[in-house]
């Protein structure tokens, strides 16, 4: 949201194209971003005094030219999408690089307004320290103008009909000593500002808040008193002696069985396209991802007040995902191992910027087995074979205003990419009158973290671009459902088993997933590809539990804008088996209990539920559980530019039968805190548990007799009151048990007796 303050190294120099064949999906070059800009300044659009460049990046070749020059044909010809601004206009440029030509211009008129550049944001930012009603305004609350800094912010859309003006927020903040000003926010003040004239066309200062002193805030180390956290006395560091593992080849990278190109967007940051896998016994690539990058985030504020209603920020296509990257330090951000890529953007001039390290690409190597087995059931022999945990990480920062977010692409031998997020930096806040949570009487939107400080409540919702391509860009998405099948009785002694279902999605209404609603596996499979056995090929999607919807209203305006937001998905050991007369898919007419994994075998379905026991004495053995709840709250209409926003309602667990928790079957956070302590500012001291994803409910039916043992595996979270003899989930006698003594028992017998 901030003009960054990184260094933008301009190059002066205008290089060459240099001899190394370009990849048709290569980012723009210097010297290309440097020819756009003279293509368009030479056209009829350079004349006008106010030409902006917004945007400028690769317009993508089609995927069928990309195939065609891999499979040896002409490179498709280098083109460029350009969105500037001239006269209060947005123009939406296709150039030709390698005509030097722009092939069409057309003047976009809907209601949106193109990315923000930097120079425009400084520009902004700094028109308040030059406005007289702000000038009074800063004196008016005792401070100096020169600790003074102003950064950006978007100002989204509430219903009006009309089309606006290209407008941007500005809000003041206090550094002073500090270069934390984020945690001193000079509250009440609203400037806003039209773009195109570059002037202040609305102000505003409706109260003063006491800026938050916010001692101590200062986050860099000179600035830290030691003792500046836990000390680690011996840091480590990654050593290959051998070199690295990978290979560079200008985007192309390729590491142990991956290939993949690596670009960059000014929208979207890093961009991974064309991965493939090789195969084993040929050495044969096989298509998985044909792109990939993320495509936006969305972090709306549930704070509906005046002065931050409108905190509902577009991060990728309002300030940039990549324009907002930082140069990362060699060590801190990568390891000792790790090889940088620097980016080139154009600057608003249309001239090319570099960011230096701007990605890094390392090979992580934590110490973990990627798998292992110990066989002793061979007499006198012990068997132990371990594999080495390597990935390859693809990492880039992205620091918007406050925020910064680290996203990483992971290749796995296995196959598998997985795609990390980490959101780090500094919180945004609101200044308030409080010292202590006991001054609370209202919903202050957030929590009181410091005196004068509210962290407002809110959300990120990160959004990727997948385009799947396995073995071949004709794709289906299917939901394999998991079904809880009953048995006749007599039949077997089990009564219920569950099997899979699979339901290949026909329409793109078929692939909107609430990831949680069901026991589904989704997978990405190409429907004219099989295994040698006939089973299908393809990838699942898993999540790894920071999945979470959008509690805003459906009407609300940030939420028409995010409506997606509702939806996630728009679109170890050695398998115990089972014999079967099988040598492909097709003999298989009934149901077999599971998947036909190698001739004659059958990988049998099966769950594995481990249940932890943990006794929490947080600050003492006093402990209560609280779930605390996210509730949509609608506002009255008028009162706010806002329809809805969402707030905490915390609930201390009762009896045991309130802790009993279904993960995912409501929005809600589950704390273990101390009742009979509280930080300075009256917060609750506690730890919050985190499921990370891999929690299920069983599926077999009540009255199936290992359900009955089991029947604690219907919920996720259990809470008994300290008993010693408390210790198994299965009871202290599981052989043969019969849960008459597990864990689900222990708990309906505590409700017995508190009532
Ligand atoms: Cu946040």
């Amino acid at each position: 949201m901030t003009p960054r303050r990184i260094t933008l190294l301009f190059l002066l120099v205008c290089l060459s194209l240099s001899s190394a064949r370009l990849h048709p999906l290569d980012p723009l070059t210097p010297s290309e971003i440097s020819s756009i800009r003279r293509i368009i300044k030479n056209s009829s659009l350079g004349s006008s005094k106010s030409l902006t460049f917004q945007y400028v990046g690769l317009d993508e070749p089609d995927k069928s030219e990309v195939f065609s020059w891999l499979s040896g044909h002409a490179a498709p010809p280098r083109r460029a999408f350009v969105i500037a601004r001239s006269d209060r206009q947005t123009h939406e440029i296709y150039v030709d690089i390698s005509k030097h030509s722009i092939t069409s211009d057309k003047v976009y008129n809907g209601f949106g307004y193109p990315m923000l550049n930097i120079e425009e944001q400084v520009e902004a930012s700094a028109l308040p320290l030059k406005y007289d009603p702000f000038i009074e305004s800063v004196k008016k609350r005792g401070e100096e103008l020169k600790d003074v800094v102003c950064t950006t912010f978007s100002v989204g859309w509430f219903g009006e009909a009309k089309q606006g003006k290209r407008l941007l927020k500005i809000l003041c903040f206090l550094t002073g000593n500090t270069v934390n000003f984020y945690a001193r926010p000079l509250e009440g003040i609203t400037v806003v500002v039209d773009l195109d004239a570059m002037e202040i066309v609305e102000y505003e200062d409706r109260f003063s808040v006491p800026v938050p002193k916010s001692v101590g805030t200062d986050y860099r180390a000179s600035k830290q008193k030691p003792p500046f956290g836990p000390k680690t006395n011996k840091p480590g560091m990654v050593v290959q002696p051998e070199g690295k593992g990978f290979e560079i080849d200008g985007h192309t990278i390729r590491w142990a069985n991956w290939a993949f190109h690596l670009g960059y967007d000014v929208r979207a940051g890093s961009i991974i396209s064309l991965a493939s896998i090789q195969e084993n016994d040929n050495g044969a690539h096989r298509r998985v991802l044909y792109r990939g990058y993320v495509s936006e985030l969305f972090v709306p504020y549930m704070d509906p007040s005046e002065e931050w209603y409108y905190k509902t920020f577009f991060d990728a296509g309002e300030f940039g995902f990549g324009l907002s990257m930082s140069s990362l330090e060699p060590m801190a951000d990568c390891p000792t191992n790790a090889a940088f890529m620097d980016v080139y953007f154009a600057n608003q001039d249309g001239k090319p910027f570099r960011i230096r390290n701007a990605l890094c690409v390392f090979e992580r190597y934590a110490g973990d087995a990627s798998w292992r087995h110990t066989e002793i059931g061979i007499p006198n022999e012990v068997i132990t074979e371990v594999r080495q945990e390597v990935s390859l990480i693809v990492r880039m920062v992205s620091t918007v205003g406050n925020y910064d977010y680290v996203i990483d692409w992971e290749f796995k031998t296995g196959g598998s990419i997985k795609l990390g997020v980490s959101l780090t930096g500094i919180l945004e806040v609101r200044a308030a009158p409080f010292a202590h949570v006991d001054q609370i009487t209202n919903d202050e939107h957030g929590t009181l973290i410091a005196e004068n400080t509210i962290g407002v409540y809110h959300d990120h919702f990160i959004t990727y671009y997948l385009d799947l391509d396995i073995d071949g860009s004709n794709n289906s998405f299917v939901k394999s459902k998991l079904k809880t099948v009953r048995v006749a009785d007599g039949e077997t002694p089990r009564k219920s088993y569950w099997t899979l279902i699979k339901e290949t999605a026909k329409t793109e209404a078929d692939a909107r997933i609430e990831i949680g609603s069901e026991s589904a596996e989704l997978l990405v499979i190409n429907p004219n590809k099989k295994t040698k056995l006939g089973n299908s090929i393809g990838y699942r999607l898993i999540s790894n539990g920071a999945t979470a919807a959008s509690l805003l209203t459906d009407d609300d305006h940030p939420q028409i804008r995010a409506s997606y937001s509702k939806k996630q998905v728009s679109l170890t050991g050695i398998l115990e088996v089972r014999a079967a007369p099988f040598a492909h898919v097709d003999q298989i007419t009934n149901d077999e209990h599971g998947t036909l994994i190698a001739e004659n075998t059958i990988g049998v379905y099966h769950d594995h539920f481990i249940t932890y026991y943990l006794d929490l004495d947080i600050d003492g053995s006093n402990n209560s559980f609280v779930k605390s709840k996210l509730k949509t709250v609608r506002v009255a209409d008028g009162e706010t530019p806002r329809k809805s926003y969402w707030t905490l309602i915390k609930e201390t667990a009762k009896t045991e039968a309130d802790a009993r928790i279904e993960i995912g079957s409501e929005s809600a956070e589950l704390l273990v805190i101390n009742p009979n302590k509280k930080t300075k500012l009256g917060n609750s001291i506690g730890y919050r548990l985190i499921s990370n994803g891999a929690t299920a409910a069983s599926l077999l039916t009540d009255d199936d007799h290992p359900q009955i043992r089991a029947s604690y595996s219907k919920k996720q979270v259990w809470l008994t009151a300290y008993n010693k003899s408390e210790k198994w989930a299965a009871g202290l006698y599981a052989d043969e048990g019969r849960g008459d003594d597990n864990l689900a028992v222990w708990s309906q017998r505590y409700e017995a007796a508190s009532h």
